[in-house]
């Protein structure tokens, strides 16, 4: 996921949610500890989510995800302005270092520990020491200032418009979606994140057929000028960064190339948000499904997945499992 998240003005408990997403971005980075970190998200998302001003840690214990510890922070914020807790996080400067180092494309909590412990102590420090880093973390670094700014959605709108271009040349059976935050109307985005089928890959076919399927398509790319750099490439995925011409701000761009049978649960889960698909996730569960990004499956009285639902839209996942339609706009 990318690592910074657009800040939630228009919502009545930002201040509350940045918090929050700090303190998860502290667990998840700094500590490792993945479960404070999904508790703090989830808080994060609930108070979002919450139409009104929150006025007391008392009134927030109420709603779902929130419990009396949270409560006691958002009390300590309306009181004081600030949280002691996150004050300390700011003057650990090896939490601080930890925290930065996260942020470079490529580099994970382990990784940045473990450059702290080699005396690195900031982005400058890094770029005299890329002999310790993989050749997506050099990229990563590279472009470091270029990934940390959000993409206007216009942007974006024309690096669709190239990419449809490109590779209907190729074949103009292929079907493209941007998906991530873009599909979800937002204005800005932090990466690209593009899906691309073809009516002639599905997921029964010998895979050698379609081996250079995606290596052909991002050549394209690469070879209009489009794609500048690759972070990692296999049959199906693909990981690197774009930029609309040269002088342009460098950008992430993810692909997957996906089989026709499986585009529409891919669609879903790479349309997000995390949280939403996590939500529609649990209640195919209580509906006795599995969904995952390439199939809806009935789980058996046993609990072992059966064959696919066929599926011809996304509409089609939310019908099987009785669940609301929501266009990609309210998935946030
Ligand atoms: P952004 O890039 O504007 O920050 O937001 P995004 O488009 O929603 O996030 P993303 O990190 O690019 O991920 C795209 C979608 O992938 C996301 O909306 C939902 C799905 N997804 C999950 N879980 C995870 C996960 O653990 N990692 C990643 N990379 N994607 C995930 O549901
Ligand atoms: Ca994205
Ligand atoms: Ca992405």
């Amino acid at each position: 996921m990318s690592k910074r998240k657009k800040p939630s003005e228009d919502n009545s408990n930002h201040d509350f949610c940045d918090f929050l997403i700090e303190l998860a971005d502290y667990e998840k980075n700094v500590n490792r500890n993945i479960h404070k970190h999904n508790v703090y998200r989830k808080a994060a998302n609930v108070l979002a989510n919450h139409p009104t001003r929150i006025t007391s840690g008392k009134e927030a214990q109420k709603l779902d995800g929130i419990g009396k510890k949270i409560a006691k922070k958002i009390d300590e914020f309306l009181q004081t302005g600030k949280l002691q807790k996150l004050e300390n996080i700011h003057n650990d400067e090896k939490a601080s270092v930890i925290n930065l180092l996260t942020q470079v494309s490529g580099i994970g909590p382990a990784k940045a520990r473990n450059l702290v412990e080699m005396d690195i102590r900031s982005i400058d420090d890094l770029r005299k020491h890329t002999d310790k880093l993989t050749h997506h973390q050099v990229v990563g670094l590279r472009y470091f200032e270029d990934f940390q700014k959000r993409i206007p959605r216009v942007e974006i709108e024309e690096i669709e418009k190239i990419m449809k271009c490109e590779v209907e040349k190729l074949d103009e059976d292929y079907e493209i979606t941007i998906c991530g935050s873009y599909r979800r109307g937002q204005p800005e985005s932090g990466d690209i994140d593009a899906l691309i089928t073809h009516p002639h890959y599905t997921s029964e076919m010998c895979n050698k057929q379609n081996k250079d399927r995606l290596k052909t398509i991002v050549n394209t790319l690469e070879k209009c000028g489009l794609i500048t750099d690759v972070l990692s490439l296999g049959d199906t995925k693909f990981m690197g960064a774009c930029r609309l011409n040269e002088g342009a701000t460098t950008r992430r761009l993810d692909i997957r190339l996906t089989p026709c049978d499986q585009y529409y649960c891919c669609v879903l889960y790479f349309t997000g948000s995390d949280i939403f698909n996590k939500t529609m996730r649990a209640h195919a569960n209580e509906k006795g499904f599995t969904l995952n990004e390439h199939s809806l499956r009935p789980l058996g009285s046993t609990g072992v997945p059966g064959e696919p639902v066929p599926i011809s839209s996304e509409k089609d996942i939310f019908d099987c499992i009785e669940y609301e339609y929501r266009e990609p706009q309210n998935r946030n």
